[in-house]
């Protein structure tokens, strides 16, 4: 099939995922349209399959916001055309479905159909998306959509809990491609990162308010009361300066490392002893899953979707929003004794493989040839 694939280029989840998958449908024989302004950060390297197509937004002096909508329903147009695309695949929300009705209107009034489906990811519903700024034109474009997909069960609930939907949502779990994150901790790299044998401890996000990622550090800290650890934050986002600066200020803050945005998560997180995500809300939570695929056990709330990933007491624990008490309560019994940290590592790994990429990507093959 020739497929066109929308999404945000940067390290949000959502773009991971939309990446990811048309790494693997690419693998599989497809022709994969990447559509977005950027090249998406996990897209590296050369595929025959793979065509990266620019949104380009000319700026004018009279635009104080150019029309990026625009533009990448005019770039959908070109590449549908010129490349023999069947379907458009897009995700996230917002502007990505209304981008796809307008491209897809056009290209009806040549006598052309381009179905679309649209994958929800989680703040495009449950933060943006319903704030009455965009909730209209979200609701429309959503309804429009010849299919519409969910991340999670939670996700699914939430839309339809805060949008008028006329369809059904059909809920595909995000998933990992487990061969690729279950590899072999490097030790001349966990040496570096715990010279004395401290326990590492990881965050991944964006750095949004969402994510709490002052939580991670408070856990953090009283994990350390009682153990040695290292705790890596990886990502960036608007909180991650104002949480940096308050790290320095701990007496530990040498065992706080902030490294960055990181491409190579898997080079990354088996080194990894817990995962830590307390966010507010989580759709789904890739990067939780990302780090079980690692063997990775995970610490969490008990927001949105998490429950459907991460199962309490097996492969990690959850607890309240905000309960810092309880998710170092929970660290601690993991890594105090190392029996359990071996069996809740077998036990991530085999959770992740629920998720494998080898079952998910079919359900979309599958989807695909429905709407086509
Ligand atoms: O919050 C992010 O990390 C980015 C956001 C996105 O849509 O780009 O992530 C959402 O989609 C991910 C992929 O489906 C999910 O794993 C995340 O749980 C979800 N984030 C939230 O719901 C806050």
């Amino acid at each position: 099939m020739n497929i066109g694939i929308v999404c945000y280029p940067t390290f949000g989840g959502s773009g991971v995922l939309a990446t990811e998958l048309g790494k693997a449908l690419a693998d599989k024989g497809h022709n994969i349209h990447f559509i977005t302004y950027q090249q998406p950060v996990r897209l590296s390297g050369f595929h025959t399959n793979i065509f990266y197509h620019e949104v380009r937004v000319p700026t004018y002096p009279l635009f104080d916001y150019p029309p990026y909508e625009t533009a990448l329903a005019s770039t959908m147009v070109d590449v549908i055309l010129n490349n023999n695309v069947e379907l458009l695949h897009v995700h996230y929300a917002i502007p990505h479905a209304a981008a796809a009705y307008m491209a897809k209107q056009i290209l009806a009034k040549q006598g052309i159909k381009i179905p679309v489906i649209t994958t929800l990811h989680g703040t495009d519903i449950t933060l943006v998306g319903k704030d009455k700024t965009y909730s209209p034109v979200v609701t429309f474009s959503m309804n429009e959509s010849d299919i519409l997909t969910a991340v999670s069960e939670n996700l699914k609930e939430e839309t339809f809990k805060n949008f008028k939907i006329e369809k059904e949502i059909e809920v595909i779990h995000n998933f990992v491609d487990v061969q690729r994150f279950h590899k072999r901790p490097v030790d001349a790299f966990r040496k570096l990162i715990s010279p004395k044998g401290e326990k590492i401890i990881v965050h991944a996000s964006n750095f949004r308010k969402v994510k709490r990622v002052e939580d991670v550090v408070a856990t953090f800290l009283l994990i350390q009361e009682k153990m040695p650890a290292t705790l890596l934050l990886l990502g960036d986002g608007p909180e991650r300066s104002h949480i940096e600066a308050k790290a320095r200020e701990c007496e530990s803050h040498d065992n706080i490392k902030f490294l960055g945005k990181q491409e190579q998560m898997e080079d990354i997180l088996p080194i990894a002893d817990l995962f830590l995500l307390t966010s507010e809300y989580e759709s789904f939570g890739l990067a939780a899953l990302e780090a079980m695929a690692a063997e990775v056990p995970v610490i969490s709330t008990n927001a949105g979707g998490l429950p459907e990933i991460n199962i309490n007491g097996f492969c990690g624990f959850m607890s309240d929003v905000g309960d810092v008490a309880d998710m170092s309560k929970n660290a601690l019994h993991i890594l105090q004794d190392d029996a359990t940290l071996q069996q809740f590592k077998a036990n991530a790994l085999t959770q992740a493989k629920k998720f494998d990429i080898e079952n998910i990507v079919p359900l979309y093959e599958a989807l695909y040839q429905r709407v086509i």
